[in-house]
């Protein structure tokens, strides 16, 4: 798997933009799919899903800042229960270490292009080179000295090409002199789209920056965000002087004759947009050769007879189209994704498939393919009939479906689902939006005209949204769960697994475990196992202490709350916060007040205050003395709800 490899740049997908002789190989030994599509087009979630046949809000990972709880049912559990030998390499970007592997290396957090530090066995240690090659060398090591007597399963994940597009030192000049056809629809004015599309911060004229992304280290005015400015700076400080010297040598010429003639308006996206596609395919090539390298290996070991090789991307890429770069949306070059697999002796060669498959299928199409049974939890389906028959079952889905969180955050895609049949796709945008997107694909493959509010379409438009209720009813997921901010499930802090003396016990204990283990928000039914209950307080206050045990510095508490007037259950009135070094003497401390922002539903109150060393935090949150008027219970004392207190 490669990180941000689109469809559009690959050969055996029609590229006209480069060539990659090397995947391509995949797709003549075996089957390629036109129709693969992820469930949420951003990394994290992806791996997710891809581990454990479970949609985001299943497992957990909605988005690239939820942590992964490695202790669900994963593909590679499975496999080694079934004798597998496991490995992991490469990108991981899941927060937690992996767990069902019996070899794992994994690059720190989006990792490093150039001399990356690698975490292994709890270890990290930074290596010389380029990350692809330095990848595929501890992947071909390891299948070097595996035990040949048994099965293995590994995930060889690159980080290329990635964002920042920095591209190894001998592939700097390809395409230089060249120009790379730009698509049709790189000055996109979203005419019939919504806000959504007009609203994204992906855009190579106003997001993609000079400096950081294009490497015109000259230019240092600031980016969007202040970290822009100065990221080259970065980038070139970690590389060592000779790759440092080699990488400014060939971007020299080009960077001094754009600062000289500063292109602007259309001349400047057009520059921009050369820039940076160039610099995508030359990661690219890295890859095309890495699994090149794989692929001979496997050849030439005589082991490729039997073995299956899978190559996809996390999700699809915006290279250009709509004026972007990134992913995110439900449109077809971020939401597609490459799929290549050859099986000798299974898969008939140089064969395609149309059928509508989902990367929610990958987790029980391995195990079928081992002959493990597939867990029956799972969402997917397997592949294997449409890989050993080359032809789509006649009652294969009609639908594919899919749901993107990540918002607010970096890049600015708002909330969306929808589905996808082989002709058309409904996309509904919500959280701080309503408005719904319909496309024709038959007509308009680029989805440049939204047909949603055309009357020739109303018995399109209302099938799609009976096929839209159907499917989130099958996957269990309900988007109106998701109208509020959205925070991890899991959440690490310096109380962690600490004990908390409360003054007066919970009124509910039965549901109270621990108000300091990292977890909360357990509400979601559609979670497997409530593990973690809210302490429920009425007549006393809820008071309580956390011993550190130890001085620690410290600047925040914060209390994760529950609202629901109708159970008479309201956020504190009041909440006071007072620390101490021996236990017994305790310091007030003035701290900002809490103001809720949401009338029902689970919220963090985020105490902040002038930063100081403490060993002992102790809290006062008194509830509302009175219900208000008009609310169920008016009058009557309320009740404060806590299932977390986070210390910071
Ligand atoms: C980084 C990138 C973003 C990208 C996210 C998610 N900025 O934040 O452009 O959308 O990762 O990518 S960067 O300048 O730090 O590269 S993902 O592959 O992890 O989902
Ligand atoms: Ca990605």
């Amino acid at each position: 798997m490669s990180d941000d490899h689109a469809t559009q740049a690959l050969s055996c997908y029609g590229s006209v933009i480069n060539r990659t002789p090397n995947l391509d190989r995949i797709a003549q030994n075996g089957m390629l799919f036109q129709h693969a599509f992820c469930t949420n087009s951003i990394c994290s979630p992806v791996r997710a899903v891809n581990l454990t046949g479970k949609l985001s809000h299943i497992n957990g990972v909605l988005d690239n800042i939820f942590p992964f709880d490695g202790a669900q049912p994963t593909v590679p559990k499975y496999l080694q229960a079934a004798g597998y030998q496991t490995a992991m390499i490469g990108k991981w970007h899941l927060k937690s270490d992996p767990t069902g592997f019996d070899h794992w290396k994994i690059l720190i957090d989006q990792g490093e292009y150039f001399n990356p530090r690698f975490k292994e066995n709890g270890r990290i240690n930074k290596t010389e080179g380029y990350v692809t090659n330095l990848i595929t060398d501890d992947a071909l090591a390891w299948l070097e000295r595996r035990d040949p007597s048994k099965p293995f399963f590994m995930m060889l994940h690159h980080k290329a090409p990635h964002r920042n597009w920095m591209p190894d030192l001998p592939y700097l000049n390809l395409y230089d002199s060249i120009l790379i056809p730009e698509p049709a629809s790189l000055f996109d004015n979203y005419a019939t789209r919504g806000r959504a599309a007009r609203e994204q911060e992906m855009s190579l004229e106003k997001d993609m920056h000079l400096n950081y992304d294009l490497k015109v280290w000259q230019d240092t005015s600031a980016g969007t965000e202040p970290w822009l400015k100065n990221g080259m700076e970065r980038e070139l400080a970690a590389m060592t002087a000779a790759q440092r010297r080699v990488f400014m040598e060939a971007y020299r010429d080009e960077n001094e004759l754009f600062i000289k003639n500063r292109p602007a308006g259309e001349a400047l996206v057009r520059w921009k947009y050369q820039r940076y596609v160039k610099d995508y395919l030359r990661c690219v090539a890295s890859v095309d050769d890495q699994v090149g390298r794989v692929l001979d290996y496997l050849e030439k070991s005589g082991m490729a007879a039997n073995t299956i090789v899978v190559y996809t991307s996390d999700q699809g890429f915006y290279l250009g189209e709509h004026g972007w770069f990134d992913k995110r949306f439900m449109y077809e070059e971020s939401y597609r994704q490459p799929l290549l697999v050859q099986w000798p002796g299974h898969i008939p060669s140089g064969v395609q498939s149309d059928a509508l498959v989902m990367n929610l299928d990958f987790a029980p199409t391995l195990l079928d393919a081992a002959g493990v049974e597939v867990p029956a939890d799972m969402q997917g389906q397997s592949l294997k009939p449409i890989l050993i028959s080359a032809s789509t079952p006649p009652d294969w889905r009609k639908a594919t479906y899919y749901h993107y969180f990540e918002y607010p955050g970096i890049h600015a895609v708002k909330r969306h689902y929808g589905v996808r049949t082989d002709r058309y796709k409904l996309i509904h945008f919500y959280f701080n939006n309503d408005e719904w997107e319909l496309y024709d694909l038959g007509k308009d493959p680029s989805e440049l005209n939204n047909v949603y509010t055309k009357n020739e379409y109303r018995s399109v438009r209302e099938s799609l949204k009976r096929t839209l209720d159907s499917l989130q009813i099958v996957y269990k997921d309900f988007p109106e769960n998701y109208l509020g901010a959205l925070e991890p499930k899991q959440y690490k802090h310096k109380a962690l697994k600490k004990a908390v003396q409360l003054t007066y016990p919970s009124e509910k204990p039965a549901a109270l475990k621990s108000l300091t283990d990292g977890l909360y928000q357990d509400y979601n039914i559609y979670n497997a196992g409530i593990r973690n209950g809210y302490a429920a307080f009425r007549e006393k206050p809820f008071e309580g202490v956390i011993d550190l045990g130890k001085s620690r510095d410290i600047y925040r508490l914060r209390f994760h709350f529950m609202q629901s007037p109708e159970s008479w259950i309201y956020y504190p009135e009041s909440i006071e916060i007072s620390v101490s070094e021996d236990g017994k003497t305790y310091e007030p401390v003035p701290s900002i007040a809490f103001r809720p922002t949401q009338k029902t539903g689970h919220q963090w109150a985020n105490l902040a205050f002038d930063p100081r060393s403490a060993r002992y935090v102790k809290w006062m949150a008194k509830g509302l003395s009175y219900i208000p008027s008009g609310q169920p219970g008016a009058g009557e004392k309320a009740w404060i709800f806590c299932d977390e207190v986070a210390v910071e």
